[in-house]
């Protein structure tokens, strides 16, 4: 069944596949497996490979290189999810590539569930310094997705640590959120990788609430809120990608 599904999976185009045991899972922040799918066995994780045009000197370019892959995936994820239901009568539950996730007053910067604890439990690569899964063939330029299912398969096995310590990572990180090793600290990456996120619309709608009229009709009118309306229509707009993208590990 494992080779029957890794077929299926890597004919679609995702670039590569791993299975977890459910009690591999271990990812101390996120909610317990079995909230997504009470009967949960598995976890199916899909690699895919970052297009290179997170390279582009255009934060447009790049940014939208993210969105095709978010699309993909999600087409992916639908369709490999129907196939594991009728093929094998599977239950499962699907993990978008960032959103949507459950927010609350006490953790509203954690998702419910971390693709990056799942990838390392699926053998599909190891943590590096910059805090993100080295994959063995694609570096640090690889994002994931998961499907939790009833499905009893065999796991693959563990990576191994591609991390060489460069610290090209830390250096290259405009906004000196690695600093601290182990940790990324969320705030600064945000402010940088986000610009246009939710942190920068509270500011803006903050900072209208205590404007005349006049004034509020030239915030209305700037360029600042056509970038946050764009980023809130279209989802996250990353504008940063100097940490994936400046890992050696994998690029020769
Ligand atoms: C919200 C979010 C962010 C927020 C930060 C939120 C946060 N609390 O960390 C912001 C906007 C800052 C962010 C930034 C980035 N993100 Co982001 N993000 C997410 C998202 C949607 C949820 C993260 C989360 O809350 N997970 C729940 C927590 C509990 O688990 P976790 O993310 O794995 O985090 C824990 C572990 O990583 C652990 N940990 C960290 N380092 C190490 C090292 C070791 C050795 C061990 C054992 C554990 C460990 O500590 C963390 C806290 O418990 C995930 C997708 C997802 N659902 O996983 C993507 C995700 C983590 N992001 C990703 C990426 C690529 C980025 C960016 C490069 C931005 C970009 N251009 O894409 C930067 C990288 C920042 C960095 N170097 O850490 C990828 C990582 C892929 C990879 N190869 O690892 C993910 C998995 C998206 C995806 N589907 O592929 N992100
Ligand atoms: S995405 Fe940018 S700001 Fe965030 S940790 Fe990576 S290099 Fe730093
Ligand atoms: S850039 Fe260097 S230190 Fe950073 S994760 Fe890659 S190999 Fe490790």
């Amino acid at each position: 069944m494992e080779e029957q599904i890794r077929k299926y999976i890597l004919d679609l185009g995702v670039d590569d596949i791993g299975f977890a045991c459910a009690q591999d899972y271990h990812s101390p922040k996120s909610y317990k497996i079995t909230k997504f799918l009470p009967d949960a066995k598995s976890i199916i994780v899909l690699a895919y490979k970052v297009l290179s045009s997170c390279e582009s000197p255009s934060t447009s370019a790049a940014q939208n290189g993210y969105m095709d892959l978010g699309v993909f995936s999600r087409f992916s994820s639908y369709q490999i999810s129907r196939f594991l239901e009728r093929r094998y009568n599977a239950k499962v539950a699907t993990i978008a590539i960032s959103y949507p996730f459950e927010i609350h007053d006490d953790r509203k910067a954690i998702a419910d569930f971390s693709h990056r604890h799942a990838a390392v439990a699926a053998g599909l690569g190891a943590f590096g310094r910059h805090n993100l899964v080295i994959h063995p063939k694609f570096g640090t330029r690889v994002q994931f997705t998961s499907i939790i299912t009833n499905l009893a398969l065999k796991p693959s096995p563990k990576s191994e640590d591609f991390c060489t310590h460069c610290n090209l990572c830390v250096e290259n990180c405009p906004a000196r959120a690695l600093d601290e090793e182990g940790k990324t600290d969320v705030m600064k990456c945000l402010g940088n990788s986000l610009p246009y996120g939710l942190v920068a619309d509270i500011k803006f709608e903050m900072q209208r609430l205590g404007s005349s009229p006049a004034e509020q009709q030239k915030m209305l009118m700037s360029a600042q809120y056509g970038r946050l309306r764009q980023s809130a229509h279209l989802g996250n707009q990353y504008m940063c990608f100097n940490c994936l993208k400046s890992c050696p590990i994998g690029l020769s």
